[in-house]
């Protein structure tokens, strides 16, 4: 299973860092949207669902967290602590967030407008659905 963890260019001079980010060159999709999570209460594990047709990239810009992917036939756990750093999570791939820093914004762009039919969020559909497809 490969993982692909972008180090994104970071533009720093003596003011501090930014980082841009452009679809198609930094991102490979058009973003359509962009949401983000933060204040997560400690202990919590987050996602549990796969998408059907959905890719995201994964962005700690505060903090940090851990994001386990699991393509149903293999499972990875992937740190994300730097700014600069953002993980392609391609459809059909299970997901779990946790281990939160009490300061993580975990910001998330996405390939796809919000629709609650690309989701599947039970375990076994899941994997039913992977070996289908
Ligand atoms: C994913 C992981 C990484 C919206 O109204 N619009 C949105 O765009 C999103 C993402 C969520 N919501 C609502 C739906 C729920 O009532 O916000 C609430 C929390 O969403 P959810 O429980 O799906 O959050 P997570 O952290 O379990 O999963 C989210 C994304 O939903 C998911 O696509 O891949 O982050």
């Amino acid at each position: 299973m490969q993982i692909i963890k972008y180090a994104f260019q970071q533009h720093g001079d003596d003011r501090g860092m930014l980082v841009a980010l452009e679809e198609f060159d930094d991102i490979p999709f058009e973003i359509k949207r962009v949401y983000y999570m933060y204040d997560t209460k400690g202990g919590v594990h987050r996602g549990f669902h796969a998408h059907k047709n959905l890719e995201q990239i994964l962005i700690c810009i505060h903090g940090s967290c851990d994001v386990l992917l699991d393509n149903g036939k293999q499972k990875k756990i992937v740190s994300l602590e730097k700014p600069y750093e953002g993980l392609y999570v391609p459809n059909n791939m299970w997901r779990e967030m946790y281990n939160f820093s009490s300061d993580a914004v975990l910001m998330v762009l996405a390939s796809e407008h919000y629709v609650e039919a690309d989701y599947i969020r039970d375990y076994d559909e899941f994997l039913k659905f992977v070996k289908e497809t």
